[in-house]
């Protein structure tokens, strides 16, 4: 009795802090089956649980699964029966949304989790959540059925850095009130310590984490998780982390009887990074109680059934996922706001956990959020389009519903990045190039992110984090009537008009680059946000450049200082170093190398001569040899990769002196200066750069 009004005290409250919330869309059900009309208005509810009396006769058509629950509704009378207290609290839920979304249809649902643990993992470096998003968070996960969040922000200095400290007496409140309104929301607070940077393996450090844990439980936690991501050296020895965790299960689990089976992050987390007999090791000799995590084949990744099937095999048992996704830490400029897919339909019996790790903004983190709730609850009958509707109506009141949507579509691809992961969908219309009316779709994208801003009051918490990014997107809109502009200008010969308005595309391009997000000083720096990078920023400036060639080529002479200085000019090229000639010796193997070579070569003089453009997209230049139409890489041969302007552009700049010039790797190719090697090829140096001379050839 008492447990119960204490429950009740603090559901209320989370209520209290919550933010608001919208049109609740209905979720879908493993199985409804409707019988025409709707409850009346004033229907009586009856609710229990398994075995309760007043709910007896529904025994047999409760799901028989943890979480599990039965509605029937009639239209004088609506029952509630959970397989468990979880189960009937996942029925007061789908009520409540049902009751948001409408009238509640007459019918019977059974609905039960598919997946047994379902949550989010504060996992990420930079901000940790504050407090309020925290609790505000739990309550999001009560209403989409998720059950556990695990508490490992990186930037926590007592979970990591100085983890064998104990909390000073407020942040160890906060964190009681977390478990508290974690439990609430029926969520499993899981609170993580990552000892891997620094651990010697003696039991002073295994006493300090188990005191640590002791602490935890004092004030409340009751699950926990030992992290060992990201570290190197002594740390991640298998057999030495299984010890500790069979120590801490030992000496601190089976002694309390209230604690959940432990957590574990392993060093080698994903498949890519596996070596040796790590893994098996921690299988065979970690107790088979503790769950291990594991983020796919990859740092980012998303999960399939052999997946599944190969992490499973290797540590006898099933793997609990840590997604990383929608998180940015590695990507901090871009906002990832599209549908959530390629997750294997067919995983939930091979899991014993999903957890996604998010973006350090949460509320933008939970358009991904609602639907990896979706998927872990109902993953045979996952929806990606159908969830990610359902989770714009449930963030944005109505009024916001279409200009919410347009941004989320226009913040959807992450761009290349180390852990390779790449969204589609983006800027849906732009898929197949530009629209065939740009400057109605350009006009569109720039009001809806002004209306979201001055409505910043009827979703605060949302359009605070997402502002600097529609900001952003008001700048990308407004860029791209101006490129329109240019083009009719130029159709006009108007060449004041066409000046005037490059260079307010010129600055409003610098005033985008010089946004920020919130500032932060941990582990990673302020984004610069950017916004609908995957189609409609490339086209931005390659259409810009080439209005800018057609515009001289077309013989205006008004202005033309108002472009960017183009350093080398497009055209043929030798490229010489000691009085030696950059040479494509070997045009018919792949790969080869390009060389150095002393004389000029008569017979075949193309394979000294170089095309050196300018990308229009980046304002870097590719080099391409005459002799076999071959760019050079990053590496210095001759790339047999598709040629990208990421990885083969590169920046020239003038040498000190003004003899010559300096060339770089740049972006995805890393920032090495080109010198020579011992080989007589093209070498790299971190700060030792030859002076090139690049003569035209004519
Ligand atoms: C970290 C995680 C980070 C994520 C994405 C794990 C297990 N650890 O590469 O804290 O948010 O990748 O950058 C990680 O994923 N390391």
């Amino acid at each position: 009795m008492f447990k119960h009004t204490l429950t009740t005290m603090l559901s209320a409250l989370c209520l209290t802090l919550s933010a608001q919330t919208f049109t609740y869309p209905t979720p879908q059900f493993h199985e409804w089956e409707c019988t025409g009309g709707t409850v009346g208005a004033t229907a009586t509810i009856v609710e229990g649980v398994k075995g309760d009396k007043a709910v007896r006769k529904y025994g047999k058509q409760i799901p028989n699964r943890a979480g599990g629950y039965l509605i029937v509704a009639t239209p004088e009378r609506i029952v509630l029966v959970g397989h468990d207290s979880d189960g009937l609290f996942y029925a007061r839920k789908s009520l409540e949304a049902m009751q948001t979304a409408g009238e509640v249809p007459c019918g019977t649902i059974r609905d039960w989790p598919s997946m047994p643990d379902r949550g989010v993992i504060e996992g990420f470096y930079g901000n940790p959540y504050s407090h309020a998003e925290r609790l505000r968070l739990f309550e999001f996960m009560g209403r989409q059925k998720m059950n556990v969040f695990v508490y490992g922000p990186k930037d926590d200095p007592y979970h990591r850095t100085h983890w064998r400290d104990p909390y000073p007496a407020d942040d160890a409140a906060r964190i009681s009130e977390l478990a508290a309104c974690a439990a609430a929301n029926h969520v499993q607070f899981v609170w993580a310590i990552h000892p891997g940077l620094d651990i010697r393996w003696e039991r002073a450090d295994s006493l300090a984490i188990l005191h640590k844990l002791e602490a935890m439980y004092s004030i409340g936690v009751r699950a926990f998780c030992v992290f060992f991501d990201d570290i190197g050296g002594e740390g991640t020895r298998a057999e030495k982390q299984a010890d500790l965790l069979n120590y801490l299960h030992q000496e601190f689990v089976a002694r309390h009887k209230d604690v959940a089976p432990l957590m574990m992050c392993p060093t080698q987390y994903n498949k890519g990074w596996t070596r040796g007999d790590y893994l098996t090791t921690l299988g065979q000799r970690m107790h088979p109680s503790v769950r291990i995590m594991w983020t796919g084949n990859t740092v980012v990744d998303m999960i399939d059934k052999a997946d599944m099937d190969w992490i499973n095999a290797q540590i006898g048992r099933k793997a609990y996922i840590w997604l990383n996704y929608p998180v940015t830490d590695y990507c901090i400029d871009h906002l990832l706001m599209g549908e959530t897919y390629g997750n294997g339909l067919d995983i939930a019996p091979l899991v014993s956990g999903f957890c996604s790790n998010p973006m350090e903004y949460v509320e933008a983190s939970k358009v991904s959020l609602f639907s990896i709730a979706d998927y872990a609850w109902n993953t045979e009958a996952y929806d990606q389009t159908a969830s990610w509707e359902r989770a714009l109506s449930a963030l944005v009141p109505p009024a916001l519903h279409d200009d919410f949507r347009v941004f989320c579509e226009n913040n959807v691809d992450l761009g290349p990045t180390g852990h390779g992961l790449r969204r589609l969908g983006e800027s849906p219309e732009w898929a197949a190039g530009e629209p065939a009316d740009a400057a109605a779709w350009f006009a569109r994208l720039g009001q809806s992110a002004s209306r979201l801003l001055a409505a910043r009051d009827q979703a605060p918490e949302m359009i605070d984090e997402i502002a600097p990014w529609l900001k952003a997107q008001r700048i990308t809109a407004d860029r791209g009537l101006l490129v329109i502009a240019m083009r009719q200008a130029l159709q006009r010969n108007d060449s004041v008009a066409f000046t005037s308005a490059y260079q307010t595309y010129a600055t409003l391009t610098e005033q985008s680059r010089a946004l920020r997000s919130r500032d932060f000083e941990g582990s990673i720096k302020t984004a610069a946000p950017v916004t609908a990078t995957l189609h409609v920023e490339p086209w931005l400036r390659a259409e810009a450049k080439n209005l800018e060639k057609a515009y001289r080529t077309a013989g205006h002479q008004y202005r033309l200082n108002v472009f960017p200085v183009q350093l080398i000019p497009d055209g043929t090229y030798f490229i010489k170093v000691d009085g030696r000639y950059l040479t494509d010796l070997t045009p018919q193997t792949p790969g080869a190398p390009a060389k150095f070579v002393a004389e000029r070569d008569t017979i075949n003089p193309q394979r000294q001569e170089w095309t050196i453009e300018q990308c229009p997209a980046n304002g870097r230049y590719s080099l391409v040899c005459n002799q076999a139409r071959r760019y050079l890489n990053e590496v210095g041969r001759f790339g047999s990769n598709p040629y990208s302007e990421l990885w083969n552009t590169y920046t020239i700049s003038k040498a000190p002196n003004g003899k010559g010039y300096l060339i770089r790797n740049a972006q995805n190719g890393g920032t090495a200066w080109w010198c020579t090697n011992e080989t007589d090829g093209l070498g790299f140096s971190p700060d030792k750069p030859a002076v090139f001379e690049i003569i035209p050839v004519n």
